[in-house]
Parts: structure tokens; sequence; C-alpha cells
């Protein structure tokens, strides 16, 4: 599968403010955005797989992959097209025996060492930072930077995306450091209108997709 990561969508359903995931869902594709990954915190099993279906149905119509953060129950229960893992989930070689070749496995990397590691375990794709401090994640150390970010990106082949407190005034930058495209939760989900919002990050973007 040929995946497009030049502007990835995370949810999290507490900037929803009512909205449906799906319509943001689609709204966001709508506007540009070239994959999706349904990332819910405190939610139960069965809310997560219904939630995450009623996102397959949107993203299956546009033919747009969808990824499952951390849960690889919920990916396999709806089919979905790959997983997420943090440093502290499933160990990405387990979850290949779990998964198969053909799932994407995406890792989330915040150094060298952790990023070739993953590339060695056969990570299909990196996610990097987190790179600016950001409101939507509380328990981070100290942001990479984008200095931190291209130490990580030269030192790797796999396609990686950054993320953290990206949002259309800085991801031109980011661009700049290698990456094949940028994932962000707020910079899209906090509009009201979130197919103008995915629109003008892709319109800055666009200049620098590998
Ligand atoms: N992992 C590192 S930072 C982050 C995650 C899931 C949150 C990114 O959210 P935002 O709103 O794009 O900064
Ligand atoms: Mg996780």
């Amino acid at each position: 599968m040929v995946v497009d990561y030049s502007l990835y969508l995370i949810t999290d359903r507490s900037f929803l403010n009512g909205r449906s995931l799906a319509n943001c869902v689609r709204e966001a594709i709508e506007g540009g955005v070239t994959l999706i990954q349904v990332r819910e915190k405190d939610i139960s099993t069965r809310e997560f797989f219904k939630v995450a279906k009623e996102v397959k149905e949107v993203t299956t119509k546009y033919n747009i992959p969808l990824i499952i953060n951390d849960r690889i129950d919920i990916a396999l229960a709806i089919d979905a097209d790959g997983i997420h893992l943090g440093q502290s989930d499933m160990p990405i070689e387990i979850a290949r025996k779990i998964l198969g070749k053909d799932k994407i496995i995406g890792i989330s990397a915040g150094s060298i060492s952790e990023a070739l590691e993953a590339e060695k375990n056969g990570a299909d794709y990196l996610g990097i930072g987190t790179v600016f401090f950001t409101g939507t994640k509380k328990d981070i150390e100290e942001p990479i930077g984008i200095e931190g970010l291209k130490e990580i990106v030269n030192k790797i082949k796999i396609p990686s995306v950054a993320i953290g407190g990206i949002n259309k005034n800085n991801c031109e930058e980011v661009m700049k450091a290698g990456v094949n495209g940028i994932s962000l939760i707020s910079a899209i989900l906090a509009n009201d209108n979130i197919e103008n919002s995915s629109r003008n990050l892709r319109n800055v973007i666009n200049n620098y997709t590998k």
C-alpha cells in the first residue's frame, strides 16, 4: 500500500464540542488530510470500537488509510489499515506477528536511538516528536525542537511525520526538516471550520511533500 503521509490527522474527542467525529474526519479529508489516526484515551472498549467503525466508513469511502492508536484488538476488529504504537505499548515484533506484514505499523520516537530501533524492528513509519510544547499532551518532557527533529530524520530511511504543537505558522519549517508529513490534532480539530483549517495547512505543505 502506498501511503501519503503528508497531512495526518489524529483524533481527540475532547476537541469536538458535540460535533460527530465521523463528520469532522470527512471535512478534514475534503480539506486535504491524507491519513487518519483514531486516538482516544479514557474511553471504553465498546465506545472505541463504535467510534473507530464510524470513522472507517468515511475513510473507506474516500480511500484514505485508517490507523488505530495503541489498540491492536480494535484495529483487527474493524480491519483498519494499521496501528500506531508508543514506546510503552506492545513491542513492534509482537504487533507485526499479530497483524501480519500488510498492515502499517507506526512507532513514536523521541530520540535517535528509539528511531533506529523502530526502523530495525520493521516499523513502516515514525512519528517523531514532541517537536513543540502542546496543550494537547500534558506528559511531555523537553520538546526536541526543529534541530532535534532534523537530527533524527537524517538518520532514518523509512517515512516520518513530525508531531507535537504543529500548526499553520510553523508547519513550513517542520517540513523543511525533511519529514514526509505533519501529524496534528488541535491545529485542525480545535477550529470551527475543519475543512478550511485542513486546506490552509495543505496549501503550505504542498511545496514540501516528497
Ligand atoms: N504525541 C506527541 S504530541 C501529541 C501526541 C499525540 C499531541 C499532538 O497534538 P497537537 O494538538 O497537534 O499538538
Ligand atoms: Mg500509545
